[in-house]
């Protein structure tokens, strides 16, 4: 049986305080419950602070551009379908530079785990508002307070097809871990954003302002996360954030749907590419 310790490559160099020790943690802890060989699993990361993670766990790791982590990802998965693949991105990353990919990949829903450690802040770049920044949040980018309204990563998982929706705090690594098993065990694409203060840069979401604001959905008995109106309910409350399992649906993955023996084909025999006859028409051009 592995160790959280042997999944400890390197001592990180993040700040210290930093919520994302948090993750990391609960990452190291999840890989040794469940046992994962460090070969079969691959950590792909953004760009951003977080995007260290990968030089410090010990697995195959992917440090992939700004925005980009989904694709390459995707890719991973899609051409090795036997390994474990989590991506790891900022909220910069993840609902900033990357929102497409972010969309598109709740819709596929393929086989993946994805965090969004979200500090509410561009931290690498030392401290600009990012989608997540509440509406008058001020920063060296909005020196007179955010005019913009701030994105609800889960919410907009809802609204995209996600298959498996869930919030952490990073300061709560335990509850993180359960989450980040549950949507590892999940078939189909897991979200699991995590809400994770930046010691530095944001003096507004602090530790004490998370655990102030937040409530935890996995101690209300009477909560069903299988009930998506329920789910658009309480992502739709602007007082508390909820932290837990928000929303489950069982739907096939793609992997199922692509690649599954008895997949239905999607054209018929007529509408597929006849070569020879595509040679003879391109023959006429030479
Ligand atoms: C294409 C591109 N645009 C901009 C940058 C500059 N840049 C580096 S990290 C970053 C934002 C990081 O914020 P986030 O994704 O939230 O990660 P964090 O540092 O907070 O973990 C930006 C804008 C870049 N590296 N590449």
């Amino acid at each position: 049986m592995r160790k959280d310790k042997d999944y400890h490559l390197i001592e990180p160099t993040w700040c210290k305080g930093c919520g994302i020790y948090g993750v990391f943690a609960a990452l190291k802890k999840v890989a040794a419950k469940l046992d994962l060989n460090p070969e079969q699993l691959v950590l792909v990361t953004g760009i951003g602070c977080h995007g260290r993670l990968n030089n410090y766990f010990r697995s195959y790791g992917f440090h992939a551009l700004h925005g980009r982590t989904l694709p390459v990802a995707s890719g991973i998965k899609l051409s090795n379908p036997s390994l474990s693949v989590l991506g790891v991105s900022g909220d910069g990353d993840a609902y900033s530079i990357g929102l497409g990919h972010f969309i598109h990949s709740l819709r596929r829903n393929i086989n993946i785990t994805y965090l969004v450690v979200d500090n509410r802040i561009y931290a690498l770049t030392q401290g600009q508002t990012s989608p997540t920044s509440e509406t008058g949040f001020v920063s060296v980018s909005t020196p007179y307070g955010s005019r913009e309204l701030s994105l609800n990563g889960p919410k907009l998982a809802l609204a995209s097809g996600g298959s498996f929706i869930a919030r952490g705090f990073s300061g709560d690594p335990k509850q993180l871990s359960t989450l980040i098993e549950k949507g590892m065990k999940h078939e189909g694409f897991a979200l699991v954003e995590v809400l994770s203060p930046c010691v530095i840069h944001n003096k507004v979401n602090t530790y004490q302002w998370f655990k102030k604001n937040i409530y935890n959905l996995d101690d209300d008995s009477d909560y069903d996360p299988r009930d998506k109106k329920k789910a658009w309910k309480k992502l739709s409350q602007e007082t508390k954030i909820p932290v837990g399992l928000i929303y489950v649906e069982k739907r096939p993955s793609y992997e199922d749907l692509v690649f599954r023996k008895e997949a239905e084909p999607i054209v018929s025999d007529d509408l597929r590419v006849d070569v020879p006859r595509l040679e003879k028409i391109m023959e006429k051009f030479r």
